[in-house]
């Protein structure tokens, strides 16, 4: 369908810095700084990268890891400085890459000039930059707040937090130190969009846009229907998300500031469902966002309680039904989504997704994910460490080692409540090693030396190396030198290589879902550039017998994730391997 644009065909990594590599030469020692990022350029250059997304680098007071910024055109010193950031520009410049900063503005740090200024008083001008409301009372006098929404960030605590010295609630709809900024008002609307030129004129080729959905909010606060009996707060996504002036807001910020440069914009939408509303953010003639980071595919085992720490099984049905869908919904609308199963708040893919059980199996897996990212339509991205298959932390961490504000938040709220309650607390403890955000934010693992060389030796890392960077790290992955059997780092290398050299067909091509009903095989036609290729994937650890479907057209079995070229037949039943993924080229 679409039109051809360097934001598709990019491959984009997103660095979470702090765990990402540490010269030393920030301000706070263990914490990975932009120097860091620097000396790891041509790293990324050479596996195909080619634009970074930095995860919060501002000034900051780290009550969620950068993600409630204090001032939007300062850079937090644990990082480094303004001018570390000019020498990365112009580093990824040099070898033609480009960076995306995260642009965080549903909600500022409660340390922020603009809200100091608005908690000030009633009548401060600022006041109304944030949605401060008046409490409200129970019968017998108890001070409420507003409405009943949730917050996010683990605890299901309120949303609202209490201002002592004004007597008012204002909406913080992750931490309390996280105010929610009051987009109504067109001062903080002109206040954002010099943010993006500031950030624009320095060499920024674009946004990655926290929570972009919740800046328009439907008016008057009403209360969310109760979904959880019982519960004191309720899940308000449904009128926090995507209210009626989002289109409005994205249209200016697109309008008036990001079409003036030659940038690009992916916003992230936690919640959304409605197809028509997905496609008023990202359709080709709205000139709102180019693409959009949907939730389904990591939000795959979370249960119908509206909460994220939570758990459900799925299977490699579940995995095919999200990807089909939005795959036909982009290509069938002329819309443009991202491909991502990684990113800083979620558990790694391939022991989510597949299985880190064993040596064999993480390797099978890692690359079954990655032959399925590299071919589907979209723009890709690739979170640090997924090219390592860097997996979850080990099961007897103990609950003291998740330090991420929702895991914390949420392990005190269940000690809290089932303090002797040992099923309860298993149970708990089950869904930090599946769903903790910490699994994603531990140190990258460059090497089997101290600290997994991610910082110097004898200095300790902010958060704890993960147990298996002897075995898992960039350097064994790069030495593997088995042309028939790669690492990981070099499979995603070719998958990216590949994607490449055949992009009219893995970008821009059509696509056909292939044996819709199987329970564990995803299997589909990508097809554009006068070429064709097959995908098959075995979302199973064990062996399956699957049948070539006559519409697939498969010539020849190219590649695949196990040892050599896979000798399989074109036609009729087949066996697939236990997590076998193959690639074959197609009529
Ligand atoms: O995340 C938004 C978001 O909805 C989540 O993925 C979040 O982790 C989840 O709701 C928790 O249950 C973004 C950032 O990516 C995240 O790191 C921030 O904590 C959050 O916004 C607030 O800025």
């Amino acid at each position: 369908n679409s039109t051809q644009a360097w934001w598709k065909e990019a491959v984009i990594y997103q660095i979470y810095p702090a765990s990402f590599l540490s010269t030393g030469s920030g301000s706070v020692s263990g914490w990975g700084d932009i120097k860091g990022v620097i000396s790891k350029l041509d790293y990324l250059k050479h596996l195909g990268v080619d634009i970074v997304w930095l995860s919060p680098i501002f000034k900051s007071p780290q009550a969620d890891m950068g993600y409630d910024i204090s001032d939007y055109k300062e850079i937090d010193p644990r990082y480094g400085t303004l001018g570390d950031v000019d020498e990365l520009i112009a580093g990824l410049k040099k070898r033609g890459m480009k960076v995306l900063m995260d642009l965080v503005v549903n909600h500022t740090s409660d340390h922020h000039a603009w809200f100091l200024e608005s908690r000030s008083s009633q009548s401060n001008p600022k006041r109304d930059w944030y949605h401060w409301q008046p409490p409200k009372h129970t019968e017998n006098g108890k001070r409420i707040p507003p409405n009943n929404w949730a917050s996010l960030l683990g605890e299901a605590n309120s949303a609202w937090t209490w201002d002592e010295k004004t007597q008012e609630y204002y909406l913080s709809l992750f931490t309390p130190e996280q105010p929610d900024l009051n987009w109504e008002n067109p001062e903080v609307r002109a206040a954002i969009h010099d943010v993006l030129k500031f950030w624009l004129e320095r060499g920024a080729s674009g946004f990655r846009e926290d929570v972009i959905n919740m800046i328009s909010k439907v008016p008057g606060y009403p209360d969310a229907e109760v979904t959880n009996e019982g519960a004191p707060f309720q899940p308000g996504y449904k009128l926090f998300c995507n209210g009626p002036k989002l289109h409005e807001y994205l249209h200016a910020m697109n309008r008036e500031v990001i079409s003036k440069y030659e940038a690009m914009t992916v916003g992230e939408m936690p919640f959304v469902k409605d197809e028509d509303e997905i496609i008023k953010c990202v359709g080709a003639d709205r000139q709102e966002l180019n693409e959009i980071f949907l939730f389904d595919l990591v939000d795959i085992d979370n249960d119908s309680s509206g909460f994220r720490m939570t758990l459900k099984d799925f299977n490699g049905k579940d995995i095919k039904d999200i990807q089909s869908k939005f795959q036909r919904l982009m290509l069938d609308r002329d819309g443009w989504n991202s491909l991502f199963i990684e990113n800083h708040d979620n558990a790694r893919s391939v022991t989510r997704y597949t299985s880190s059980a064993d040596t064999a199996s993480r390797n099978l897996g890692a690359k079954l994910l990655a032959l399925m990212q590299t071919t589907l339509a979209g723009t890709l991205f690739v979170y640090q460490g997924e090219e390592l298959a860097m997996a979850n932390v080990p099961a007897d961490w103990p609950p003291s080692e998740y330090i991420d504000i929702e895991s914390v938040n949420y392990w005190n709220k269940m000690s809290a409540l089932y303090p002797n309650n040992e099923e309860r607390l298993a149970f708990a403890r089950k869904v930090l090693l599946n769903k903790a955000r910490d699994h994603a934010r531990t140190p990258v693992q460059w090497n089997a030396g101290p600290n997994a060389g991610f910082c110097a030796e004898g200095t300790k890392p902010w958060m704890r190396v993960n147990d298996d960077y002897k075995e898992w790290n960039a350097e064994a992955q790069r030495k593997f030198s088995d042309p028939e059997d790669l690492s990981v780092l070099q499979f995603w290398k070719r998958g990216m290589q590949q994607r490449k050299e055949h992009r009219d067909c893995f970008v821009y091509g059509d696509f056909e879902l292939l044996d819709p009903e199987h329970e564990n095989v995803f299997a589909y036609r990508r097809f554009g550039g006068g070429e064709a290729f097959v995908v098959v994937l075995n979302f199973s650890g064990e062996e399956v017998q699957w049948s070539v479907p006559a519409e697939a057209g498969v010539e020849n079995w190219v590649t695949g994730n196990y040892k050599g070229k896979p000798e399989r037949g074109t036609e009729g039943s087949i066996v697939l391997k236990p997590w076998e993924g193959l690639l074959g080229t197609a009529k």
